[in-house]
Formats: structure tokens, sequence, C-alpha cells
């Protein structure tokens, strides 16, 4: 079986709305395995590490501000296709253009304020997993749904 393992964040709109709950739901009802979690505020420094591509995007000092505002809940999730999948779970990046159903297009307006992030691709992912966790923090299990979820 092809695995793979995405990064998932819920940010601080999303924690401050009480939608980790619901978040956590869809990854989970999906059939995808949650391998990390915690709630960490770990400041502008590595914010801005972890949107170093956007740097001289006009939206770069805000998106900052924001994503250090508050708690965020850092997770990664494993499963088969799951970097491109989760970001269909999100939605699109500007939630006005999400189709419902997807988290975005169920919860957010704004794109300043669209609730969670997702991994872009196979390589951004296991980047975004080592600045947000040590290795001794992802766990590695067997999930007892994992032959009725998959073939
Ligand atoms: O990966 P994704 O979050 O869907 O979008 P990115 O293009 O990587 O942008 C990261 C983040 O920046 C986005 O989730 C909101 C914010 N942003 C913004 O505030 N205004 C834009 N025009 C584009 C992105
Ligand atoms: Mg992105």
């Amino acid at each position: 079986m092809t695995s793979e393992q995405t990064f998932i964040a819920i940010k601080p709109d999303g924690v401050q709305r009480g939608l980790i709950g619901p978040i956590i739901s869809r990854f989970e009802q999906r059939g995808f395995k949650l391998v990390a979690i915690k709630l960490t505020a770990p400041g502008k420094e590595h914010l801005e590490n972890h949107y170093s591509d956007l740097a001289g995007k006009p939206f770069f000092p805000g998106l900052i501000e924001y994503m250090n505002s508050g708690p965020i809940c850092a997770m990664v999730w494993e499963g088969r296709d799951v970097v491109k999948t989760g970001r269909v779970l999100l939605g699109a990046t500007n939630p006005l253009a999400s189709a419902p159903g997807t988290i975005r297009g169920d919860y957010a307006i704004d794109v300043g304020r669209n609730v969670c992030h997702g991994s872009d691709s196979v390589e951004s992912a296991q980047k975004e997993i080592a600045l947000w966790f040590n290795e001794g923090e992802r766990v590695s299990w067997t999930q007892a749904i994992h032959n009725w979820v998959y073939e």
C-alpha cells in the first residue's frame, strides 16, 4: 500500500471558533489516521519560516500576524494520497471559491481567515512535518479500521 503523510493545521480562527473537533472529524471519518497532534503557539519566526515561499507577497505581514494571534492545532495525518485529498477536504484557498462540503466552503468567508492549512505537495509535507514536529512526536500505530477502509 502506498501511504503518505501530510501536515494539517487548524489556524487561530479555527481554534477560537471551536472548529478543532469538526475538522478532525472530517479527516477521521474519511478514514485517515492521525499520527501527531499538538496545540501550539510557535511564534513569529517559526511562522515566517513555515510561509517562507510567500515572503514577498503583499499579504505576508498580515498573514503572519493572523497566524501569530493565538494557538494553532498542528497535526500530521497519514493515508493513501492524503496530501492531495487533504487539500480537497480543505477546499480552495479563497473560501468564497470553496465548494460547500469542504471545510473552508462550510466554515469560512475571507481568504485571510480561512481556518485551516494543508501541505500542497509531498515535498512540502515532508518539510512542514519536520518544521512542526520532532521525530518522537509522531506515533506509529495500526488503525483497527484499516481493512474496512482499504481493499
Ligand atoms: O495553501 P493555501 O493555504 O491554500 O494557500 P497559499 O497560496 O499557500 O497561501 C497561504 C495563506 O496565505 C492562505 O491560506 C491565506 C493567505 N492568503 C491571503 O491572505 N491572501 C491571498 N491573496 C492569498 C493567500
Ligand atoms: Mg499553501
